[in-house]
């Protein structure tokens, strides 16, 4: 089977690899020439273990190429960035169009055109299968489209896509019988089979469920701060119920899924979505919480940021709630950040960071946090752990989180 992979990102670049380690030629399309040249000499610009070697073995075994154009092929897999419209919130879709339109002059009667990016429900039936339909293809009949959304960890992407579950999306049967024969190439999970808008739905619920469940929590903290309980303890004990999973409250939710993905469905059913919107709101609401506690514990002087990740262990820093609470406080304080894993010629060395800080502030787990070189900090600083990771500092130092923020207010 040939496949040509429109997108040579986080998804698309591990899916290209997977389908050329698994008897498959495939062809990866990029807009970014640079990214092309270097796929092509064996040089792959995304962090993720496993990728580069596949890809390297590909380009020798000559089933693997990276081009600006698509070509001809049995099967086209879309996997380009879908960012939301700031204005309404809506799924900006033009992306995935520009691809669907860049595949046009070569498709072929009986192909197969999957689109992995996540998408708002009903853009396949409603926009993407137009596009096609206009160009003279019947969908089912002559020209098969799915919508199969991608579910990974980063770190674990190649694992993830040969294991997980995955959810075929086809706008008729026909289409999620040929989708799945196209996974079926590398995919050992379930493929489970339904129609593009509950495919659609179900992504975006899926981390929709998260970013609730999340706001829950982060309400809780607040609610425990107010009354004066012990959020942490409420927490972990609730959690002894079988069928509890309180998440875990922090400074906001970041990254480009969770605090993008439930406003596709806002977007669609805005007078309805309500609890969906709330929950956007309240953990958007965490950044300012999280600075009026920093002002009760100190009102002026130099804070030190630990983290600025969206989320531990990871150099992503898209859509983190780190940069809203830094623009809150950097007018009535000195800021100074680190993060282990983000390289910026503004942030600083760990020891300069807490360097006579008056404060300092944890606002992302990374793992470097949970055993601090606490010699560097006087013990006259207090930190304030909004991600919960601190749990061996000597006793000499004050460390304020979600479980005794309460004590300020007393
Ligand atoms: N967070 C909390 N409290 C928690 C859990 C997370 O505040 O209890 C915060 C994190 O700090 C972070 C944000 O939420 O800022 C998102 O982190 P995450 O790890 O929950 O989610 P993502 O965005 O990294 O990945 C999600 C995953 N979806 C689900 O778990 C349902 C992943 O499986 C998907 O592949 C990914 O979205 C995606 O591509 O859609």
């Amino acid at each position: 089977m040939k496949i040509c992979v429109i997108g040579q990102g986080y998804i698309g670049l591990p899916t290209a690899a997977l389908f050329t380690r698994n008897h498959c030629e495939v062809v990866g399309v990029d807009v970014n020439e640079k990214i092309i040249d270097n796929l092509n000499n064996g040089i792959v610009h995304i962090e993720e273990p496993g990728i580069s070697d596949i890809i390297k073995q590909s380009l020798e075994n000559n089933v693997y190429k990276a081009s600006l154009k698509p070509e001809k092929a049995d099967a086209f897999i879309i996997t380009v960035p879908t960012p939301y419209i700031v204005e309404n919130y809506s799924c900006d879709l033009s992306y995935v169009i520009t691809a669907c339109e860049s595949i046009l002059p070569y498709l072929e009667k009986g192909n197969t055109v999957i689109v992995e990016s996540t998408i708002a429900p009903m853009s396949t039936d409603d926009i993407i299968k137009p596009i096609f339909e206009k160009a003279g293809f019947t969908i089912g009949k002559d020209l098969y489209l799915a919508h199969c959304p991608e579910r990974v960890l980063p770190g674990r992407i190649i694992e993830e896509l040969i294991h997980n579950d995955r959810i075929i999306g086809g706008v008729t049967p026909e289409c999620s019988l040929k989708a799945s024969e196209v996974y079926g190439q590398f995919v050992e999970g379930e493929l489970m089979l339904t129609e593009a808008k509950t495919a659609e739905l179900s992504k975006c619920m899926e981390n929709t469920f998260r970013d609730v469940n999340i706001a829950l929590a982060n309400e809780l903290a607040k609610i425990c701060a107010e009354i004066g309980v012990n959020a942490l303890d409420v927490i972990d004990l609730a959690n002894k119920h079988p069928r509890v999973n309180l998440h875990s409250p922090g400074p906001g939710v970041g990254g480009h899924c969770l605090a993008i993905d439930p406003y596709f469905i806002y977007a669609k059913a805005p007078d309805t979505a309500k609890i969906i919107k709330l929950s956007r709101d309240t953990n958007n609401s965490m950044p300012e919480f999280v600075c009026e506690y920093v002002k009760k514990i100190v009102k002026k002087g130099k804070i030190a940021v630990l983290g600025v990740s969206y989320k531990g262990n990871t150099g992503d820093d898209r859509e983190s709630p780190a940069y809203e609470i830094i623009s809150r406080l950097e007018n009535d304080y000195t800021i100074a950040i680190y993060d282990p894993h983000i390289e910026n010629p503004d942030f600083v060395e760990f020891s300069d960071a807490v360097e006579d800080a008056d404060l300092i502030l944890v606002l992302c787990d990374h793992d470097e946090f949970k055993n601090m070189d606490y010699s560097l900090i006087s013990t006259d600083t207090p930190i304030f752990d909004t991600k919960n990771v601190i749990k061996n500092s000597p006793d000499e130092f004050k460390v304020y989180n979600y479980g005794n923020i309460y004590e300020l207010n007393l």
